[in-house]
């Protein structure tokens, strides 16, 4: 696993913070509402709405992302082949363990919902043990709804033999739109 070779540049144009995988995993547990750490409310579209047993919220209770905040949140990236492309493709953005960080999850569940109404519990220890990501760049660009953006969960299936099989396929939610935290 490995950032992304000329990501620095890229990331200076869209005032991105750029680390290494595992850096700040254990930060945020013990924020609050207020403070340095509040959530700004977003100001262009949402792409995720992030609700249930969360510390920290902006909106209606819940944590809305547009993309400018899922992309100033640390950014990793890696290559990965699923079975819904023919091909390895490289994905892009925010661990999900820092999202949920970010957001004060305390919950051991999260509930995925996307925009064809599929759901799907999944156990909050993937994101854990995992370095699974909220992508919201395919192969270094913003991914439409028919490439099944525009944010993908994915797990690193190419570095983990033991995720290639249809339990974690399905947890692998693509045009995923809310997280519920149970
Ligand atoms: N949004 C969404 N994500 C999804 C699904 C889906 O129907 N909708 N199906 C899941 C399942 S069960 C699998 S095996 C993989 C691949 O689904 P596909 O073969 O229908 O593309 O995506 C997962 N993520
Ligand atoms: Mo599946």
């Amino acid at each position: 696993m490995s950032t992304v070779a000329g990501m620095r540049r890229r990331d200076a144009l869209l005032g991105c913070a750029c680390s290494v995988i595992g850096a700040g995993r254990a930060a945020a547990e013990a924020d609050t509402t207020a403070g340095p750490r509040a959530l700004a409310a977003p100001s262009g579209a949402v792409l995720l709405s992030i609700g249930g047993r969360i510390r920290r919220t902006n909106r209606g209770g819940r944590a809305e992302f547009d993309r400018a905040m899922l992309q100033a949140l640390p950014q990793h990236s890696y290559a990965a082949r699923t079975p819904w492309f023919a091909q390895r493709r490289k994905y892009t953005g925010p661990l999900l363990r820092e999202l949920l960080a970010r957001v004060g999850a305390e919950g051991s569940t999260l509930r995925l919902a996307a925009l064809n109404d599929y759901r799907i519990d999944i156990p909050v220890d993937d994101a854990r043990r995992f370095d699974m990501l909220v992508a919201c760049l395919l192969d270094d660009r913003p991914i439409g709804v028919r490439d099944k953006g525009p944010l993908l969960v994915i797990y690193p299936f190419d570095s983990d033999v033991d995720l290639r099989n249809a339990l974690y396929y399905s947890r692998s939610v693509w045009q995923l739109t809310t997280i519920d935290v149970l």
